[in-house]
């Protein structure tokens, strides 16, 4: 069902270590042209960082983990590229679509890959709201449901934070801060809220996985928060959220085109600066995802 890049398949032959991620960053996340740049720029130091990337996306009905520079440009640059959660991916792959993966669909695959660490920029959650639109992100239930640990800034600060940590509570989800005591919220460094435990190196994060696995916890995951350097202004995050949020509503956005709609928002709206951060935390987390998979070996 699997096509490896031969990068990826030699890698998971001699279990070197190997990070996945995810598309919908590059389909529905960024703008063109800078999402595919930023995708190679992240394998990149994915590579530099000691691990092999995978990158993760349905081509033409097939599911493939290591993508070529003329499968990635397709999920950068292509019209017909949808955005595939769990649910989408058997319609999918039997329609012969292609497709972006989600944090939820990318964690899948990678499983079933035999890959345990994923960077994404920041994790789905519950939306605002959610009370009467009962929008929650499928990555919740990811995290609870699929053994790969997820390297990201925290939750998307379009989220309604609070609900999202009690959701990963329920879950039974753990979550670690790196270098930080405060749960991140992606465009900024703190969302807000405490975390109980703070770890300092990947070593730590490692040691963590494997006594998760000596625990008999098996069938989860992990979150590792890991916050952006240089923040959005805060003001600017503000104010930007509460114009996208009207017009979400006034558009009548909902199911899985909200949280494209409000990146996007955020990019047509902020002269570059949410661009930016989105990008330093891409970056920032590959990196450091790739320094625990090194460390998990
Ligand atoms: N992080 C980013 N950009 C993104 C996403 C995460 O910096 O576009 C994507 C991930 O694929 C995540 C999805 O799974 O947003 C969440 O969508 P939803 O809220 O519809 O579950
Ligand atoms: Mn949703």
């Amino acid at each position: 069902m699997i096509h490896y890049s031969d990068e990826v398949s030699s890698a998971l032959k001699d279990n070197r270590p190997v990070v996945a991620l995810e598309s919908t960053i590059i389909s529905h996340g960024l703008p063109r042209p800078t999402n595919k740049t930023v995708a190679l720029e992240v394998e990149e130091l994915v590579r530099k960082n000691g691990a092999v990337p995978a990158t993760i996306a349905i081509i033409d009905g097939l599911v493939h983990v290591g993508l070529n520079s003329r499968q990635l440009d397709r999920v950068a640059n292509d019209e017909g590229i949808t955005k595939a959660s769990i649910r989408d991916l058997p319609i999918v792959t039997a329609k012969k679509l292609s497709a972006a993966t989600t944090v939820a669909a990318t964690s899948h695959i990678a499983h079933l890959a035999g890959i345990s660490i994923f960077a994404t920029g920041g994790l789905g959650g519950v939306h605002r709201g959610a009370q009467e639109s009962w929008d929650e992100s499928a990555d919740l239930h990811s995290l609870a449901n699929i053994p790969v640990m997820v390297v990201s800034a925290g939750a998307k600060s379009i989220l309604d934070v609070a609900a999202t940590l009690e959701r990963l509570e329920t879950l039974s989800v753990p979550i670690v801060g790196y270098k930080t005591s405060r749960f991140p919220g992606f465009y900024l460094a703190d969302s807000g809220f405490d975390l109980e435990y703070r770890v300092d190196s990947p070593k730590e994060i490692a040691e963590m996985w494997s006594a998760r696995t000596n625990l008999g916890i098996t069938s989860s995951g992990m979150v590792v928060a890991n916050p952006v350097v240089k923040q959005m202004d805060p003001v600017l995050h503000a104010t930007t959220l509460a114009n996208g949020l009207k017009a979400a509503e006034q558009q009548s956005i909902n199911g899985k085109a909200v949280t494209p709609f409000l990146l996007e928002y955020f990019h047509s709206n902020t002269d570059g600066e949410s661009l930016r951060v989105n990008i330093d935390i891409i970056r920032s987390n590959s990196a450091l995802a790739a320094q625990i998979a090194a460390a998990l070996h």
